[in-house]
């Protein structure tokens, strides 16, 4: 008889950022995490993770929508059903609610987490195995001013932590986040690759204005320039510019991959596990995309280290990817709720051992820093 899920817990987590990080459409000085704990008749627990950013500034699930929809609507499909097969689990959640991917990306992960611990195997290999055990990871400068991003990237590059950097732009009128780039890539030269997130924040004439701009001044990836929806406006400008396109809202899921492929996108997709529901999804979508020729990006909504060690999990079983990963969340944050940090080191991240995620909770520090 396999072990049925038996109870689902979801906790608010509230951890202050090491300093603000400016976005398009937000400027964070906390992230909230949703913690899910799924205990399990034969004494497992698994551990989930549900993140998003700035409250619904990014997308349509909340902190809050997360852990209610999950209480309300998602833990009771599980609860009392046998554990072990994910993939069952995966279409039950899939056929009774509609949408929540990061809901159903924090259970997902639970499942996974529990059947690797019950199995004596880390996720990786539940998923078919690891291919590496090292990941790159760049860094996201946006505190917002020139000068403290040049003095952080230094710091980074010295401490061997990042060599690849994204700005964070699109707050601001174009001609003002050009000048915000260039300056920190004339300043970094050669020793950094600088790529710009805009986060949805241009429409398609200014985009081409500004493309332009940043592709003359050497940068190396453009990200989200255009509203997630407009498909169509972002395949003319992967077509039009050298530098690539590098899709992040707007490609959900593998749906959305396919769309982009089949019009004749070129560029990176931005794989997320939040985006798709979960690992098993994520890979449908990072397969679409090899079978288009375009490029794996590993991608984080800021997740703290469960989240991150789910997503490291999943991108290990990919060849190597093109444009590296984004796995630094917990870096971005003052605080961690694990007794093992992931390690960080020689501009990456090692893939964390142990059965399941590998990550442990540190108790204490859930209890303080779970929102009461
Ligand atoms: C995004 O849109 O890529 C990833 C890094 C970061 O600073 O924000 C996120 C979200
Ligand atoms: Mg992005």
């Amino acid at each position: 008889m396999s072990s049925l899920i038996e109870a689902i817990e979801t906790l608010l987590v509230d951890l202050p950022t090491i300093r603000p990080h400016k976005l398009s459409m937000t400027t964070m000085a906390c992230q909230t995490m949703v913690i899910v704990r799924m205990r399990h008749s034969d004494g497992i627990e698994g551990l989930g993770e549900g993140t998003t950013i700035g409250g619904l500034a990014y997308g349509p699930e909340s902190p809050e929508s997360i852990k209610r929809n999950i209480d309300s609507y998602l833990a009771p499909l599980l609860i009392g059903q046998p554990s072990g097969n994910v993939n069952a689990l995966r279409a039950r959640m899939n056929r009774h609610a509609r949408g929540n991917s990061i809901a159903k990306s924090a259970l997902e992960t639970a499942l996974l987490d529990a059947q690797g611990k019950r199995l004596g195997l880390p996720v990786a290999e539940l998923l078919g195995g690891a291919r590496h055990d090292h990941l790159s990871v760049l860094w996201t400068l946006a505190s917002g001013d020139t000068t403290k991003d040049i003095d952080e990237a230094f710091q980074r590059l010295d401490d061997r932590r990042h060599c690849d950097f994204k700005l964070k732009i699109g707050a601001n009128a174009v001609d003002a986040d050009v000048r915000h780039v260039a300056a920190i890539k004339e300043a970094l030269g050669d020793r950094a690759s600088v790529r710009v997130d805009v986060n949805q924040a241009w429409d398609e004439s200014t985009a081409v204005r500004g493309i332009q701009a940043l592709q003359d001044a050497g940068i190396e990836l453009i990200e989200q320039a255009i509203p997630a929806r407009e498909h169509a406006g972002l395949i003319r400008l992967a077509n039009r510019f050298n530098v690539p396109m590098l899709a992040d809202e707007a490609v959900q899921d593998a749906r959305d991959g396919f769309d982009l492929a089949a019009g004749g996108f070129s560029g990176a997709f931005a794989l997320k596990i939040a985006k798709s529901g979960g690992l098993l999804g994520v890979l449908e979508l990072a397969h679409v995309a090899q079978a288009g020729g375009i490029g794996l990006y590993g991608g984080t909504l800021l997740e703290g280290t469960i989240g991150t060690a789910a997503s490291l999990h999943a991108w290990a079983t990919l060849p190597e990817m093109a444009w590296g990963t984004e796995m630094f969340g917990p870096l971005l944050l003052k605080d961690d709720i694990v007794t093992e940090p992931l390690r960080y080191h020689d501009f990456g991240v090692d893939l964390p051992r142990g059965a399941g995620l590998g990550i442990a909770l540190d108790e204490d520090k859930l209890a303080h820093y779970v929102r009461k």
